[in-house]
């Protein structure tokens, strides 16, 4: 039986718009350096084609696993936390348009040699990734400025350590049952799927929106004696509204799912980590613009999130993020117990 009309536009639908064209057409936003900002962006596109690929195989390919090293956090490096690292960094560099770097997987800022770039990135290469060797969704965290010491001088600490609202783009790639790209560059949130066979990213998921409110609730509960208070209450509240806990421990896969559904995820201070856990630059400041950007809320409590103004590289800060209304309740308890104070 040969297919319909119907049937048969369905199988020829149009795949739709390139990551690459999407960029082109943006480019309007970033009057300065337009071809340089949008070169940036397919570096960091080629660089997660890479990584997928790594990832994709990293059963088969001996990569999965400890490095046998630890980072500037005392934490176990996976050995594909070193591959992504090299990847992202390689790609940057020869890419010609960042003049610094800073990774979660290297103490120092890394200067790329490139002094007439416009550009500088904090980057979290792999975010997430004791759950590789489970099969577990993992993510890579990003986050660009301009720089703001003159073009053509090697780059400072000042370049790297701007206010969170000074980020010009910022975004991940969550490397999922499919993989995709998820950016802001201020004027909303576009997400892209990766299609494997065309070795491209298309925008699938346009001007993406967090509902307002949800009924997820993200946090590592196991640590609930160790919180402060007003996150005790919070989740108190989560159980007594009859909310779901969904927390992979993966924070772009927990941030992704939330964005969609309409959620909260908490990372916050205790006793445990009087700072929280996640770093400001490259893993806390892109997923608060972004979330902003999507219409949520990001705060450490109390103050948002981007009006932070750090002062090392891999410093943290508590996290509270997600949907606004939700977001909102939250701080309400922390004004209540400081008012108790
Ligand atoms: P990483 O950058 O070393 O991968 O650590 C960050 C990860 C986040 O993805 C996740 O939200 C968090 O650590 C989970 O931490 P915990 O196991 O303490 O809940
Ligand atoms: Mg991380």
């Amino acid at each position: 039986m040969s297919p319909s009309q119907g049937q048969f536009e369905q199988l020829i639908l149009p795949i739709g718009t390139t990551l690459d064209r999407f960029i082109n057409t943006q480019q309007n936003n970033f009057p300065f350096a337009r071809g340089e900002f949008s070169q940036l962006l397919r570096d960091i596109a080629i660089a997660s084609k890479i990584v997928n690929r790594e990832i994709n195989r990293a059963g088969l390919a001996n990569i999965s696993g400890s490095y046998g090293a630890q980072n500037n956090h005392g934490e176990d490096q996976q050995k594909l936390d070193m591959v992504a690292n090299v990847r992202f960094i390689r790609a940057l560099k020869n890419g010609g348009e960042v003049c610094a770097i800073a990774s979660e997987e290297d103490e120092e800022l890394i200067d790329t040699g490139n002094y007439n770039a416009k550009y500088v990135v904090a980057i979290d290469p792999l975010d997430g990734s004791s759950n590789i060797d489970v099969n577990v969704a993992v993510g890579t965290i990003f986050s660009i400025y301009r720089r703001v010491s003159p073009a053509g001088s090697p780059p400072g600490p000042e370049d790297i350590l701007q206010k969170g609202t000074q980020q010009v783009a910022a975004g991940y790639i969550l490397y999922g049952s499919s993989t995709m790209m998820v950016l802001t560059s201020g004027a909303g949130v576009d997400g892209f799927t990766y299609e494997p066979s065309l070795g491209e990213y298309y925008l699938s998921h346009p001007n993406m929106r967090m509902p307002k409110t949800g009924k997820i609730y993200s946090i590592n509960e196991s640590s609930y004696s160790t919180f402060p208070k007003p996150i005790k209450d919070y989740i108190q509240y989560c159980h007594d509204e009859n909310y779901s806990a969904r927390y992979i421990g993966s924070f772009v896969a927990d941030f992704h799912r939330n964005l969609l559904k309409g959620g909260i995820f908490m990372y916050p201070q205790s006793t445990k980590s009087p700072q929280g856990k996640l770093r400001l630059l490259y893993e806390c400041f892109p997923l608060a613009f972004l979330v902003e950007q999507a219409g949520g809320m990001a705060i450490d409590g109390d103050k948002r999130i981007l009006d932070y103004e750090p002062e090392r590289l891999h410093q943290r800060a508590p996290l509270i993020i997600g949907s606004s209304e939700m977001v909102k309740t939250a701080r309400k308890y922390f004004l209540l117990d400081h008012v108790r104070v």
